[in-house]
Order: structure tokens, then C-alpha cells, then sequence
């Protein structure tokens, strides 16, 4: 449903602990609706019948689907069960629990790397399935195509209102700043603070430096995905973006600088380098009446100020 009023709706965060989820969290009580989490102990989003009896008791309207089993290059590219299974499961319970349980809008969360690892840059939603996928997240990605496909699936088998977002490369607090598991940003963050205390001469990037991400804060993805909630109603998925990207070397020297660390930068080129590029269209989202309000800089400052905080 096109202008989608989540007032005094059930609304089910689904991932709640991570990232995303605590972003939506934050955004939703901005919202005049009543949020429900549930924790890992509870309910094992991996276990169908849990999850069809808690969906069931709970009767929530509206679910943003943010659980998923999330990690940076290395952690994909070494847990491929994980990052596939994991997720499949995840969202096949999800989803289905919520159109048997009557679910009046669900969005479901993705990521950029759904699309081919060569797609023309920038990337529009339909280039997803046009190529080969990026071997070293192909076990994330595909789980994700296959959550967009079963949330179209339902809309065309069943008139289901679920739709789907898929985030660039996110960041912000409660990000994991795990050195062999997070994505790049936290682990910059984490080493540029690090290697500042210790008086070290240099720090460590991973790869060559020169692939070129594109960063957003996640309260910009979640403001994103209240957004289309209420105003979006269609097949296809959605990209959540800031329509600008970096490369690698660029983002560690503006970490750099923001955590005060005025050492040098050395590649351990031992590491995968990824796609080389994965910047995505944002005239979809645009034209449905959304952009984002936290630049790098401010967001990335932020984010530091965070992690000091949470350190321990
Ligand atoms: O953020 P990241 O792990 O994920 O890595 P991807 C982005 C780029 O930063 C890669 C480089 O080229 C890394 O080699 N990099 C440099 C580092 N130093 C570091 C470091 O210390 N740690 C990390 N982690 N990277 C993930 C996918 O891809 O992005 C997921 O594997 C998901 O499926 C996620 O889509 C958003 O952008 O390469």
C-alpha cells in the first residue's frame, strides 16, 4: 500500500541487537507505534515452528526484517555455511511466519552485494542477475536474492505488501569493531585509535586500497527504510545509498585524520581486495522523496566517538 500508516501498529524489529536493528529502534520511537523485539534466547530465528508461534502470539503489523548473520570480507569469505544457511533460514521464517500470521507490511533488508561483481557503475536496481556475483560474499548475496525473490513471491503468488531495501556498506555505533569478522570501517576506526596509543609508526590496510566503497550511516538507512515503508508498494527492491563512494585508501586517511593518527598507511596485500567497485543508484530512492543527512566525515567523527565510548 502506497502512503502506509504505521500509527499504532504492532511493529516488529526482527534483529533488534545488531546494527540495523538498533537503528530502527532508535528511528521508530520518533514514530507514534509500539515496537517489539524479541531476544536471541526466546526465539531462535532459525528454528521455523519458534518463530511461527511467536509471530503468532505476538500478531505484529508491520516487520522490518533486519536479522540476518552479518560480517565484513574476510568473515563471508571464510563462513560460507554460515552466511548462506544462516540467512536462508532466517528470512524464510520471517517472511512466511508473517503472511501466516496476517502481517500487513513486512520490508526486507539486503545489501549491495546482491548484483554482479562487474555491473556498470553506478548500479541500478535491474541489473540484479545480470552477471556473475563476487566470489568472495556469492554465499551472502545469494541468500539475500533469494529474500527479495520470496518477498516478491508472496506479493505475486498472495497480494502481500512486502517489499525490500538494499543498503550500501553501513556503519555507525553498535557496529562490530572485531578486527577478523567487521567490515572495513570499524576495523580502520579500531586500528587507527589502536595504533594512536601505541605510538605506532604505521597501520594496516587490508588489500590494495584502491577498490572504491560507498559508505552510509545506518540512522540514514533506517530513516530510509521507515520512509519507504510508508510510501513504497512494489515488486522490485529498493536501493538505500548515499550515491557517492571512496576508495579505500581515501577512507583510511579520513580515518585517519578524524582519530588523530598521523602515522603510514601499508597494504597487507595478502588480503582479498573484493569487488572493485559497488556503488549503487540512488535515483530510485530519490524520486520516492528520500536522501540522506549524515555525511562521511560527520558520521565517521561520530562513530568514533562511539567506540571510545563502548571500548570496553
Ligand atoms: O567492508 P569489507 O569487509 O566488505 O571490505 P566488502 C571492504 C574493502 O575494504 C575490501 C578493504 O577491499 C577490504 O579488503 N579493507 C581494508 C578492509 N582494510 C580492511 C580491514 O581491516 N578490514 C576489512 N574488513 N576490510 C562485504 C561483503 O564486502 O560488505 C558482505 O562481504 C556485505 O557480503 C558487506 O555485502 C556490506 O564491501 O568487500
Amino acid at each position: 500500500m502506497m502512503n502506509y500508516s504505521i500509527e499504532r501498529k504492532r511493529v516488529w524489529v526482527a534483529g533488534h541487537r545488531g546494527m540495523v536493528g538498533s537503528a530502527l529502534v532508535r528511528r521508530l520511537q520518533l514514530e507514534n507505534c509500539e515496537v517489539l523485539t524479541v531476544s536471541r534466547s526466546e526465539v531462535d530465528l532459525k528454528d521455523q515452528m519458534a518463530v511461527r508461534a511467536w509471530t503468532a502470539r505476538e500478531k505484529p503489523d508491520v516487520v522490518f526484517l533486519a536479522a540476518a548473520k552479518v560480517g565484513g570480507i574476510l568473515a563471508n569469505d571464510s563462513y560460507p555455511v554460515d552466511f548462506l544457511y544462516d540467512n536462508l533460514m532466517i528470512e524464510a521464517n520471517i517472511i512466511e511466519a508473517a503472511f501466516r500470521n496476517g502481517v500487513e507490511k513486512l520490508c526486507f533488508l539486503g545489501s549491495s552485494c546482491i548484483y554482479p561483481k562487474f555491473a556498470e557503475q553506478p548500479i541500478v536496481e535491474n541489473a540484479l542477475l545480470t552477471g556473475a556475483l563476487e566470489p568472495t560474499n556469492e554465499w551472502y548475496a545469494i541468500a539475500k536474492i533469494a529474500g527479495i525473490k520470496l518477498a516478491q513471491s508472496y506479493r505475486k503468488q498472495h497480494g502481500a505488501d512486502f517489499i525490500s531495501a538494499m543498503p550500501t556498506n553501513l556503519y555507525g555505533p553498535g557496529d562490530n569493531f572485531d578486527l577478523n569478522s567487521s567490515h572495513v570501517m570499524p576495523a580502520l576506526i579500531r586500528k587507527a585509535h589502536e595504533a594512536k596509543l601505541r605510538n605506532d609508526k604505521t597501520i594496516t590496510v587490508w588489500g590494495t586500497g584502491k577498490p572504491r566503497r560507498e559508505f552510509l550511516h545506518v540512522d540514514d538507512c533506517a530513516d530510509a527504510c521507515v520512509h519507504l515503508m510508508k510510501s513504497y508498494s512494489d515488486f522490485e527492491h529498493v536501493n538505500v545509498g548515499s550515491g557517492e563512494d571512496v576508495t579505500i585508501l581515501e577512507l583510511t586517511q579520513l580515518v585517519c585524520e578524524v582519530v588523530g593518527f598521523k602515522g603510514e598507511i601499508v597494504h597487507d596485500l595478502s588480503k582479498p581486495d573484493g569487488t572493485p567497485r559497488k556503488l549503487m543508484s540512488a535515483d530510485k530512492i530519490r524520486s520516492l522523496g528520500w536522501k540522506p543527512s549524515i555525511d562521511l566525515r560527520e558520521g565517521l567523527a561520530a562513530t568514533y566517538g562511539w567506540f571510545k565510548a563502548n571500548i570496553n
